[in-house]
């Protein structure tokens, strides 16, 4: 196996802390996004959409989607269980990290693309659209906030997948200028704190 990525991007970031949190060891290959490694024919053989990670198998198959990755990963390495345990416990969790990606991870990556610099040359950017995103981002951080009330992790008193998205986005975010946490979210800010203590979060 192998894992295309690139160290920089969000993404690559979650599979990354995932492998971390599961104890095992992928080979991995950069693909630099900046210099557009990501669109030439023969990265675009391994991932039509030219999106990183991509998780070459053995037989050279290659799978592409950060949660469909994480997916396989917890099939071949159950513990420890990062995508739930039961039935139940393994719809729950898919409904937070869902709401992270879809609710945070989104106008994350919506609010830099379309107000920073970086992103000017490579795509038509929509500031006030940007703005709106930074907005939305505000608001999603505060109900989160709230949501930590009575528990440790993003879909209850474990660690799971929920959480890697929620960190990576947020990290992201931060980095880029576009997500700055009020120390009045106390929940928030030690539930973040919590998870950049773990090892992964140096993956
Ligand atoms: N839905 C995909 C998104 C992949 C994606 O957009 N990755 C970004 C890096 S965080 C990327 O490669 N962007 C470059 C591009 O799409 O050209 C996933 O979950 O893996």
């Amino acid at each position: 196996m192998k894992l295309y990525e690139f160290a920089l991007a969000p993404n690559p970031r979650r599979v990354r802390m995932f492998i971390a949190e599961k104890g095992i060891t992928i080979p991995t290959e950069q693909i630099d996004l900046r210099t557009g490694q990501n669109r030439t024919p023969q990265f675009l053989a391994k991932n039509p959409s030219g999106g990183l990670p991509v998780l070459e198998l053995d037989d050279g198959a290659c799978l592409a989607e950060s949660v469909a990755i994480c997916r396989y990963l917890e099939s071949l390495h159950p513990e420890p269980r990062l995508m739930g345990t039961d039935a139940r416990d393994q719809a729950f969790v898919e409904m937070w990290n869902r709401r992270m990606e879809l609710e945070l991870f989104t106008p994350i990556s919506r609010a830099i693309q379309n107000t920073h610099p970086m992103f000017k040359e490579r795509m038509k950017q929509f500031p006030d659209y940007g703005e709106a995103q930074r907005e939305a981002v505000k608001a999603r951080l505060e109900r989160m906030d709230r949501e930590l009330e009575g528990r440790q992790f993003v879909a209850g008193d474990r660690f799971t997948i929920a959480d890697i998205t929620a960190f990576a986005a947020i990290e992201f975010g931060s980095m880029m200028g576009v997500v700055k946490i009020d120390p009045s979210l106390e929940r928030l800010t030690r539930w973040r704190e919590s998870i950049a203590s773990r090892p992964s979060a140096k993956a």
